[in-house]
């Protein structure tokens, strides 16, 4: 069954409380949802988790996104279904615009949105289609505070509302304080930093501070587009180091196993695998199998998703070779003011479980949907 049409949409999403990184912080978003529609009477919907700038990573920005959709990936699937005829699954779907160098949040969409109409076709939910056979686990929060009190206050709140996994932001001058105070309050808890490649070659031997704390694991101290130099200092890390923005697909994840298998450290390799950064959830799935075998730990990041995205990870989590607490929920309770399912994801005291609901297992609430969104394009895709 051909696509008929894909029209991609911009919605505002306002945070409830602003978001820091080492990179910047972050509190109204402009995401970039696809929805594909198919001859058989379908809609499939697709969010890209975008920022408004390329600080986090390259083409993760609205602009390159929208950009990258418009010109060449969605052209590329209406020219592929003219010359080939109908695309009705994501193999096809990923074939016709295999060509596309990057872009991999870009392509993301598109292909979440061909996986809710593959799921609604199957009448399925999504963790069903993908293998999953784990529908209860434990899942985690990312606190993004400026400051030591406001970090404190929402460990607090997430601890309360029963989450057992932290991982908190750290950058130069703002790492052992913040990590020690943690550990000191919470002595129990699965602790896990991120620095989001705020460190270099002159100041990473700070964190060598952290290996005392029972930390899970650091995640992308240096730059964002390196491997190699992770393994370098892996060697003189006792605290596991988990790759996030330089991991864009399963090759890139065989040769950061390669590396730390070299270096007789594949316990202290770990992987943070968000599918918009590797492409989609096809090439996720493939990571996690990959890892699994050879022992490398995984868990699923977030990019402060909508209800709608966090649903699909949250499916995508039942996969029995995910081993560690994902970044599904966040510590003060909803992400947005006002968010795209009907009724809100929740968790039971740290714990999530996966229900018999077709495809993400939310409704997608269009009528809120259409109210913070713009209709930017459409691209007919019939031959
Ligand atoms: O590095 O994991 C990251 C948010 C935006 C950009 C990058 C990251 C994050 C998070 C938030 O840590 C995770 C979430 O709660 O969605
Ligand atoms: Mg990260």
């Amino acid at each position: 069954m051909a696509i008929t049409r894909i029209t991609l949409y911009l919605t505002s999403l306002q945070l409830r409380a602003p978001f820091t990184t080492s990179f910047g912080t972050y509190q109204s978003l402009e995401r970039p949802f696809v929805v594909i529609e198919t001859a058989d009477g379908l809609r499939g919907v697709g969010e890209v988790p975008t920022l408004r700038d390329p600080a986090y990573k390259a083409e993760v920005d609205t602009p390159a996104v929208l950009t990258s959709l418009r010109e060449f990936i969605l052209p590329a699937v209406a020219a592929w279904q003219r010359e080939h005829g109908p695309i009705d699954d994501v193999a096809c779907l990923r074939d016709s615009y295999a060509w596309v160098k990057g872009a991999v949040f870009a392509k993301s969409g598109v292909e979440a949105a061909m996986w809710d109409i593959a799921a609604q076709r199957a009448d399925q939910p999504l963790w069903q289609l993908w293998g999953g056979e784990r529908r209860e686990f434990p899942v985690g929060v990312s606190i993004g505070g400026k400051t030591l009190p406001q970090i404190l206050s929402l460990a607090e709140q997430a601890v309360d509302l029963g989450y057992r996994r932290l991982k908190v932001k750290i950058w130069p001058g703002f790492d052992e304080e913040v990590a020690r105070a943690l550990r000191e309050r919470f002595p129990d808890v699965l602790l896990q930093v991120d620095a989001n490649s705020a460190y270099t070659m002159e100041n990473w031997r700070r964190l060598q501070a952290l290996d005392d704390l029972d930390l899970l694991l650091i995640e992308q101290p240096l730059f964002d587009d390196d491997i190699i130099l992770h393994s370098e200092i892996s060697r003189e890390l006792r605290t596991p180091i988990c790759l996030d923005e330089s991991i864009h697909s399963l090759r890139d994840t065989q040769a950061a196993a390669s590396l730390w298998e070299r270096n007789n450290a594949l316990d202290r390799l770990i992987v943070n695998i968000k599918p918009p950064r590797v492409s989609g959830f096809a090439e996720a799935i493939e990571i996690a199998r990959f890892c699994d075998a050879k022992g490398v730990r995984t868990w699923i990041g977030g990019m402060l998703d909508s209800a709608w995205g966090k649903a699909m990870n949250l499916n995508f989590n039942g996969l029995p070779e995910i081993g560690l607490p994902g970044d599904h929920f966040s510590p003060g309770g909803a992400y947005f003011v006002a968010d795209v399912t009907e009724a809100p994801l929740v968790s039971q005291d740290g714990t999530f479980t996966l229900g018999e609901g077709v495809s993400a297992g939310v409704a997608f609430d269009w009528p809120r949907f259409e109210r913070l969104s713009e209709r930017l394009y459409q691209e007919e895709t019939t031959s």
